[in-house]
């Protein structure tokens, strides 16, 4: 599915973030900037050894916000390692620090003058969001940027399950009325 915001492309497909040709990627990273599983260990083992060595020199990144290395091996010429919340019970800041998460991606795009970025659904793995209210926080905050960055041509969320892809694409609509 593909809707127009302001100036911007918004896009959902089905698919793997680690082959998406998007200037950037980003990844749902921890806040020690370690490495892991999912999306994580996908990028890191698509992309090769040279994109742990930059998150090693940058030492990590707080929850909620995010930082920017080179695409290593990969397609996308940059990744931008985002930091969602762990999930608990909602009511420890976790909508602002999921929102938080994409807004200073989409910050870190367009300062470095990124023109297309695909997302995943951060925090809705092993940090356990639930995944309907992650994906009203990701989409809404996501439009929210795009209409007032109309630098950002392309953005598109890349979801891994067919369930997941249903569900992005059911709030989407309730979002623009599409
Ligand atoms: N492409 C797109 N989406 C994917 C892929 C892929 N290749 N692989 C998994 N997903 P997760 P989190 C989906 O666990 O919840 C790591 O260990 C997956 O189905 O990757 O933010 C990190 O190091 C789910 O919907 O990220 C952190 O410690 C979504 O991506 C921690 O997990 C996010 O799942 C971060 O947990």
């Amino acid at each position: 599915m593909e809707v127009r915001i302001n100036k911007s492309k918004l896009e959902l497909v089905e698919g793997d973030i680690t082959r998406q040709d998007t200037e950037a990627i980003v990844n749902a990273a921890n806040s020690r900037l370690a490495g892991g599983g999912g999306v994580d260990g996908a990028i890191h083992r698509a992309g090769g050894p040279q994109i742990m060595a930059e998150c090693k020199k940058i030492g990590g990144c707080p929850t909620g916000e995010a930082v920017i290395t080179s695409g290593g091996r990969l397609k996308a010429k940059y990744v931008i390692h985002a930091v969602g919340p762990v999930y608990r019970d909602g009511r420890h800041g976790e909508p602002e620090l999921l929102a938080g998460a994409y807004k200073y991606s989409l910050k870190l795009a367009s300062e470095n003058k990124i023109k297309s970025i695909a997302f995943p659904s951060i925090s809705t793995g092993a940090y356990g969001y639930p995944i309907r209210n992650a994906a009203e926080i990701a989409l809404s905050t996501v439009i929210n940027y795009l209409n007032s960055h109309p630098e950002i041509e392309l953005a598109r969320f890349v979801l891994f399950s067919a369930d997941a892809y249903v569900l992005y694409e059911t709030v989407l609509k309730e979002l623009t009325k599409a």
